[in-house]
């Protein structure tokens, strides 16, 4: 399987060096792609002597911060127009371990359709957050399980892989969100596709530096989106109840 990770940047410069050489050495068949939003502290200029280095590590450099969805969509139709067979969603900042990304590509070796490295699965755990970073991460999770109902527990995880079948399977134009919200949003259109969504227990680390881009605005757009999104579908089976049995013919 061709595989590649792809990493949105903003603001990255202490970490995506240190985050890169490990991904080398944990996964050396996987190739890189760096998407920097224009970091004013010259996180793209470093992505980009890495590449010149290197003939697997590729960089899209955009125009300005356009928000973490934005990005991914950029290198999602980048990594289809490349033939990847696998595209790995991680972060710059060293809250995804690359040495646990093998356990994510096996499953997706193994058959499933999205592997999600989840916090929030026994064996999951999250290293020195704040307890109100903790409770928010949590209650996050567990709201979207309720409303959306699905199974996946960690929805806002974004230490993902997916076959290249399931991206192409959805409407990635049809997807507006904008923060990490964007989670969210591709985990519950595989799951209402009926796809094979595994949660791989990963060990998340609170980042050592730089700063985190979570804004009150990212936490309003999740709430308000998928609180929508659960009302859409319970709206759906609401009217087939009101409706009742379905008294079409069968010929
Ligand atoms: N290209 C691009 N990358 C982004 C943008 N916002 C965030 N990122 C990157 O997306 C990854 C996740 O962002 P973080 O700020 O670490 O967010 P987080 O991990 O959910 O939040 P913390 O747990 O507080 O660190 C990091 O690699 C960021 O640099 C953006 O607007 N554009
Ligand atoms: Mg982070």
């Amino acid at each position: 399987m061709r595989v590649v990770t792809i990493i949105p940047t903003y603001n990255e410069i202490e970490s995506l060096q240190q985050t890169i050489t490990r991904l080398r050495s944990s996964v050396p068949e996987s190739d890189i792609l760096v998407i920097d939003d224009n970091s004013p502290d010259g996180t793209g200029e470093l992505a980009a002597t890495l590449a010149a280095s290197d003939s697997r590590i590729h960089t899209i450099h955009r125009q300005g911060k356009e928000g973490l969805g934005a990005a991914y969509l950029a290198g999602f139709r980048w990594a289809e127009d490349a033939g990847y067979d696998v595209m790995v969603e991680m972060d710059a900042d060293g809250s995804h371990q690359p040495e646990q990304l093998p356990q994510l590509l096996e499953a997706v070796e193994a058959g499933v359709d999205l592997a999600i490295g989840s916090r929030w699965v026994p064996g999951g755990r999250v290293v020195n957050w704040p307890l109100p970073r903790k409770l928010l991460s949590r209650a996050g999770c567990m709201y979207s399980k309720l409303v959306l109902r699905t199974s996946v527990r960690d929805m806002t995880g974004g230490f993902r892989a997916f076959r290249r079948q399931t991206l192409a399977m959805l409407d990635l134009s049809a997807v507006e969100s904008v923060g990490y919200c964007f989670q969210v949003d591709l985990a519950w259109k595989v799951s209402q596709l009926g796809l094979r969504i595994t949660e791989v227990p990963i060990t998340f680390v609170e980042r050592e530096y730089g700063n985190s881009k979570m804004s009150g605005r990212i936490i309003v757009e999740s709430m308000l989106r998928i609180t929508q999104w659960g009302l859409v579908t319970h709206g759906k089976l609401l009217r087939r109840l009101l409706r009742g049995p379905d008294r079409r013919v069968k010929r």
